[in-house]
């Protein structure tokens, strides 16, 4: 299914790629800089957390607790450097800040923290917990009449995680239309292939078998994210899921679809070598 918007102009998708690129360059650097983080899985997502802060979700950075605001969960809460580069980018706080991410006294920590960082809407890095809590969320703002929307990132490893699913039944149970999750199904998780180590497929079926409506694409591709994501807001009696493909490490030849680069930092020469491909695309 080809999961396009023909009203995006040409410009705007291309601000968007860039932007991904620019969220890339950030994390690194950030994971560079702290000498730990998680290269892999944040360069995987950078598109699909583009496309959210930067087009499609109703957000405002200088009112960050807005109560009709949607939320953004990112469940697999390991890939903060890109939440963060996110936030900072979209004017929630200072690009600076970032410099100090993991400082004792700084407001971003190792996993994102709900009471520290503003425009963070849930304290994760325990994987697993990010589909209950956005069901509980939109519950909440179905209680209160709210028109948000709740968007929630999940890694494909995390899916092996059978709280996911106790989370994905409650979902579709209530009919959570306003739900919207998105998996960024680049296969591989912390030390190996997801296929090798616990195989998911069928994905989509499983998913469907919950009774959540399912949607795929490819999770680099700006303009079927953008699709997808407004598609999806014409469901309102189901959750659902987007799974994304996408390639763990993108950007970084070296780093391509290999799990040693899950959760280190580079050394200068390699980052010196990431920035440069990187910055091509920017
Ligand atoms: C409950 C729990 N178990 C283990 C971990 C350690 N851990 C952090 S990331 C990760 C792998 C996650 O893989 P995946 O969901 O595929 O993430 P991605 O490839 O998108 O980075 C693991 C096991 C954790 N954070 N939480």
């Amino acid at each position: 299914m080809n999961h396009t918007n023909e009203k995006v102009s040409r410009v705007e998708i291309s601000e968007l790629e860039k932007i991904a690129y620019q969220l890339r360059i950030d994390s690194l650097e950030m994971i560079y800089r702290r000498g730990a983080g998680h290269p892999g899985g944040s360069l995987s997502a950078a598109e699909i957390v583009a496309v959210l802060f930067f087009h499609i979700m109703n957000v405002n950075p200088q009112n960050p607790i807005w109560i009709d605001r949607d939320r953004f969960i990112l469940s697999k809460g390991h890939a903060s450097a890109l939440l963060y580069a996110a936030l900072a980018r979209r004017g929630y706080f200072p690009i600076d800040d970032l410099k100090r991410w993991g400082d004792l006294d700084c407001h971003l920590q190792g996993h994102p923290d709900i009471l520290k960082t503003p425009g963070v809407d849930m304290t994760s890095g325990i994987l697993g917990h990010g589909i209950a809590i956005s069901a509980g969320l939109c519950l909440a703002a179905r209680a209160k009449d709210k028109p948000y929307r709740v968007y929630t990132l999940l890694g494909d490893g995390e899916c092996q995680g059978g709280i996911i699913w106790e989370g994905a039944m409650l979902a579709s149970k209530y009919h959570l239309g306003n739900l919207t999750a998105i998996l960024d199904y680049n296969d591989v998780q912390l030390d190996g292939f997801v296929h090798d180590i616990m195989p998911m497929e069928p994905l989509a079926q499983k998913w469907k078998d919950f009774k959540w409506n399912v949607l795929e694409i490819d999770g680099h591709n700006v303009k079927e994210i953008i699709g997808a994501l407004e598609a999806v807001k014409d469901v309102k009696d189901q959750p659902t899921m987007i799974i994304a493909h996408t390639v763990k490490g993108k950007g970084v030849s070296f780093m391509e679809n290999k799990s040693t680069w899950h959760g280190k930092a580079p050394t200068r020469q390699q980052f010196e070598q990431a920035r440069q491909e990187l910055e091509r695309m920017v």
